[in-house]
């Protein structure tokens, strides 16, 4: 068990950050700095004694989509299931058609406010799958609004193409001819155009079995595309061990993973993205196996899965309490699977994540007086400040 308090965060009291071109140049005690700072140092900024975190990542969204799904929502309330939606050609396809419909710019714009909602609570990483377009062009004009839309939130925007997320109406009798699609066109043309650098999929039984997963998982690696999974949402399809067996950076959700599940992600080095609010959104009661991913050592990251039908969650921080309240997670795995260990489930950790000399300058400074509220409060305003790629929000304002 660890003991509760700052030293199970690895923090550091009285402390200073030096920054410069984007970067951390100095993480360390105050004392041991080379020099005065106001000698060396452009710039000063006094914060107090303030937490300081690494910006929070959320690695695992689908935020950019056209609409929203509160008709289902009130149907779910009425007793439907999310399965008894999709089947009846609602659900993820209900927002396909809507997104298909919508101009890049509609969509930019309301994935710019999400972004933004995830920023003033101290995100500056975010990745956003495609997925709502299932068609070559729309899955293009989801990514490229997803990179716009990271550029006006000013968050870092990681992009990953999910062709394979649903079948779309017009392939609902020729599922081959799909998977072929996404195969053999979409796949090398994302590749080619860098839209995306990692390719995801729903493998489950509402979705794509593990054969036709397969076939996408390998030639995205064809392609020289990472891989990561919606594995064990609904039901155990071994597709963890699928994601695994390709070397994927995370399998996610993971409710139903199986102890094979388990032991594969360890041996490859797979992430652990869970995704505590889909949980909570579609009342499920199946907890994922965290005691055994702590016990074979799977890095555990916690996400929003920011999408209309099973999350439509913008804030980090609700997430962070529900891995806590939902799945057991102490308050320090929460915030270190969204910090470290997202960073990991996006193979980013070289450059994100923890606060290191060397990395880029993304971190949060927060109204907290241990770092547990940040899991703790529901609701409040903890952000005092953000710094995305060496710039702080609050520079030039007086606030
Ligand atoms: N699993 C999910 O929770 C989301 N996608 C997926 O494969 C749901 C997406 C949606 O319902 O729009
Ligand atoms: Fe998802």
């Amino acid at each position: 068990m660890v003991s509760p308090g700052p030293a199970s965060y690895g923090a550091v009291g009285d402390a200073a950050i030096g920054i410069a071109g984007g970067q951390l140049v100095y993480v360390g005690p105050r004392r041991s700095l080379p020099d005065k700072p106001e000698k060396c140092a452009r710039a000063v900024r006094r914060l107090g004694g303030a937490w300081v975190t690494p910006g929070l990542i959320d690695c695992h969204t689908h935020l950019v989509f056209a609409g929203n799904r509160a008709a289902e929502w009130e149907m779910r309330a009425r007793g439907a299931s999310y399965e008894d939606i999709a089947r009846g050609g609602g659900g993820i396809l209900s927002t396909v058609r809507a997104t298909r419909a919508a101009s890049e710019d509609v969509l930019v714009e309301s994935a710019t406010q999400r972004a933004r909602a995830m920023a003033r609570r101290g995100v500056t990483t975010i990745e956003i799958k495609s997925g709502y377009g299932l068609e070559s062009e729309s899955e293009k004009k989801m990514l490229r609004a997803a990179a716009r839309a990271g550029e006006r939130a000013h968050v870092r925007v990681v992009r990953t193409f999910l062709g394979a997320h649903t079948l779309p109406p017009e392939f609902k009798d020729n599922r081959e001819s799909y998977v072929e699609s996404v195969c053999e066109q979409m796949i090398p043309a994302i590749a080619r155009e860098r839209l995306a650098d990692a390719v995801d999929g729903f493998c489950d039984k509402i979705a794509f079995t593990p054969a036709e997963t397969e076939r996408v998982l390998a030639a995205a690696k064809t392609h020289g595309l990472r891989v990561k999974l919606h594995a064990e949402q609904l039901s155990d399809s071994g597709g963890a061990a699928l994601a695994a067996k390709f070397g994927a950076l995370s399998a996610d959700h993971l409710e139903y993973l199986s102890d094979v599940g388990v032991a594969a992600m360890a041996k490859a080095g797979t992430v652990a993205v869970l995704l505590p609010a889909a949980y909570y959104f579609l009342r499920e009661t199946k907890m994922p196996p965290v005691e055994a991913l702590r016990r074979a050592g799977v890095p555990i990251a916690v996400a929003t899965d920011c999408n209309p039908g099973t999350s439509p969650l913008a804030s980090p921080l609700i997430a962070l309490n529900m891995a806590c309240t939902l799945f057991g997670l102490t308050p320090a795995e929460a915030l270190a699977g969204m910090t470290l260990n997202a960073a990991r489930a996006l193979g980013l950790e070289r450059e994100i994540g923890t606060l290191e000399s060397g990395k880029c300058a993304d971190l949060a400074v927060w109204n907290i007086s241990d770092p547990a509220e940040l899991s703790y409060w529901l609701g409040l305003d903890l952000l005092r400040d953000r710094c995305a790629g060496g710039r702080f929000d609050k520079d030039g304002r007086t606030s």
